[in-house]
């Protein structure tokens, strides 16, 4: 494995993991050294900076996940470029092997043997060596493998081939909702919930888990097999089965009785790294966890729910966009989680683009201010804020912009004047905002004339992606600079499996936005989910107000909120962190103030 001290996040992560497999193969007890390396692989891989850059800065420490040893390791590779301990225990196995544990189903011990027998050596080539001897049968000939795990080798390298990344959020819920319909058919189904990255609403999700109630599981799982949408069934067992439906996506299905529902729901709602520290905390009190239910020193305890689940271990209901071992189990066990925001609690939508042509540079919205109000008030909004994208700069003169702006801000009083009587009826008040791109030197992109017509504006990056995080963060300092900006937008710029945004220094940031009461959005869009959750945390423990809204450009996406919502949910907020909560009567005050 080659390893340099300019390796990336992903590099690493990879390094981690294969020295985590070595270690399996290694003599003696490594199950917890195995644990803390996958860990800190997890670790490195989500991590919002990059682990070098966090070394530079003297961070690296704070990463969790990151123990003393694993540090220790990490500064040895980032200042000679290579590390001793890895590399001893690395070189007793072949590059190949590394390579083959890319495909699913082989783990470190059949890699191992596959080498051995097959002659592989070599990385780059290992994959299409294997493929080749199973091809001609000399898997099926080698000790403990056979025609069977042959024939499987050959489907796991294909699937490889054509693995798909990880599902964004609306089409795993699509998928999720079609399914259950599927199994709501069959009366022996007494309820069927996501299970997994799903529930926890994380932004992107791997493979679909779903829980099913029952109390005919051989059935629920033959009506589960027989979805018509399937490709071919992966497993079907007693009490779990797998499906693969068209583009890649598979299905797993866990099926249990009522009585033990809760503790299923819990046991595959994960994180696994919530359920490692949760079977952690247990053992200490003698009790083991399984999906089942809870050992105890007298038998098995059954869980009709998940609360009663938490509540028997001591702990308060951990919902379950918190379980991923940040803490939230030593909370539990105080009583003193945040009650999280919820969609009902949200008052407003504050970045809403309609087609009141500014002659944007970029993406005008479809919807008339009064369609969009429409839905506001059908979403059961006080206000709403029109933030189109500011007048192209390459098109207009400073003057002809604040005429624009002029106008706009005539067409928002107009339609707050019409519907004036009806705001005590529940139409929605409009205010008038706007989404101004941050130019490369950190200028706003319209003259401080046009800000004064303005209830407020957000400021965004939609350009010049590239500087150092000093100049990047000078950037957004200077462009939230003044009175009138409220918020900066989708603040990492990152859209998911395309761009993974902009890097800011967030302390600076932080702290900026604490001192001049500056609040930072949660982009509800589903390819965006920015801010991410890591950073909504960071924000929320430093203080920081949040402002959760859509970006639509249509009126159909405002529908879109509660993708924010869950967010801000896995970053721990309360309604209190979120701005858009508070009733208009204070929107207004807080907004007509300017600067406080
Ligand atoms: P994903 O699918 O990559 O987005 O992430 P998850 O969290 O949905 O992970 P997944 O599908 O592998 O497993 C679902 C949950 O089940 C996981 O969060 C932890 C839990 N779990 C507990 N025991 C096991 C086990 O033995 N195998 C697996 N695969 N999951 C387990
Ligand atoms: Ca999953
Ligand atoms: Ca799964
Ligand atoms: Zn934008």
């Amino acid at each position: 494995m080659i390893t340099s001290k300019t390796m990336t996040n992903l590099q690493i992560a990879g390094l981690l993991r294969a020295v985590a497999a070595a270690l399996e193969l290694e003599p003696g007890d490594n199950r917890f050294r195995i644990i803390a390396y996958n860990r800190a692989a997890d670790a490195v891989e989500h991590a919002t900076s990059e682990a070098k850059d966090l070394w530079d800065d003297g961070e690296l420490k704070n990463l969790p996940g990151i123990g003393a040893n694993l540090f220790a390791h990490l500064d040895e590779l980032f200042n000679t470029g290579k590390v001793g301990h890895f590399e001893e225990i690395l070189n007793h196995y072949p590059p190949a092997l590394f390579e083959l544990l890319e495909i699913p189903g082989i783990g470190p011990k059949s890699a191992f043997r596959l080498c051995k027998a097959l002659g592989l050596n070599k990385a780059h080539t290992a994959v299409s060596q294997l493929e080749k001897a199973a091809k001609h049968g000399h898997i099926a000939k080698i000790e403990g493998f056979g025609a069977d795990s042959q024939a499987q080798i050959l489907k796991s390298i294909k699937e490889y081939r054509g693995r798909s990344v990880r599902m964004l959020l609306p089409r795993a819920l699509k998928i999720t909702s079609e399914l259950t319909d599927w199994l709501k058919k069959d009366p022996h189904v007494l309820r069927a919930d996501p299970l997994g990255s799903l529930r926890r609403h994380c932004a992107t999700v791997g493979d679909i888990d779903i829980a099913v109630a029952t109390n005919h599981p051989k059935g629920v799982i033959a009506h589960f097999s027989a979805y018509p949408k399937k490709i071919r069934v992966l497993e079907a067992g007693e009490h779990t089965a797998s499906l693969v439906l068209p583009g890649d996506c598979q299905i797993d299905l866990m099926v249990q009785p009522s009585a033990s529902y809760g503790s299923l729901l819990q046991h595959f709602t994960g994180s696994k790294h919530h359920n490692i520290a949760l079977r952690e905390y247990a053992m200490k009190k003698g009790l083991s966890l399984s999906e089942y239910g809870i050992k105890t020193k007298t038998g098995m305890k059954e869980f009709s729910t998940e609360e009663s689940f938490y509540n028997y271990l001591g702990l308060e209901y951990i919902p379950p966009e918190l379980r991923e071992d940040t803490g939230e189990i030593k909370v539990a066990l105080d009583h003193h989680l945040p009650r999280l925001v919820e969609l009902s609690d949200i008052r407003g939508d504050l970045q809403l683009h309609s087609n009141i042509n500014v002659e944007p540079g970029h993406d005008l919205g479809t919807g008339t201010p009064d369609q969009m109000a429409q839905k506001a008030r059908e979403l059961g909004y006080e206000y709403l804020g029109l933030t189109e994208h500011n007048p192209s700069v390459s098109g207009h003169t400073a003057g002809q912009m604040l005429e624009i702006i002029k106008i706009k801000t005539h067409q928002i009083s107009e339609a707050n004047h019409i519907h004036e009587k009806d705001h005590e009826k529940g139409f929605p008040y409009i205010f008038n905002g706007l989404e101004i791109d941050i130019g490369p030197d950190g200028r706003r992109s319209v003259p401080d004339s046009c800000l004064d017509l303005l209830d407020y504006a957000c400021v965004s990056v939609h350009s010049s992606f590239q500087g150092t995080k000093k100049l990047m963060t000078d950037r957004v300092l200077s462009a939230l600079d003044h009175p009138k900006v409220r918020f900066f937008a989708h603040p990492t710029t990152r859209l998911l499996q395309e761009r993974e945004g902009i890097d800011l220094d967030w302390d600076r940031l932080f702290d900026f936005c604490k001192t001049h009461s500056k609040w930072l959005e949660i982009d509800a869009w589903p390819n965006r989910l920015d801010l991410p959750d890591v950073l909504v945390k960071e924000a929320v423990n430093n203080g920081i107000g949040l402002v959760i809204d859509t970006d639509s450009h249509s009126v159909a996406e405002m529908d879109y909120l509660e993708f924010g919502i869950w967010v801000a949910r896995r970053g721990w907020a309360a309604k209190n962190d979120i701005v858009n909560t508070l009733p208009l009567t204070q929107m207004r005050k807080l907004l007509n103030k300017g600067g406080e």
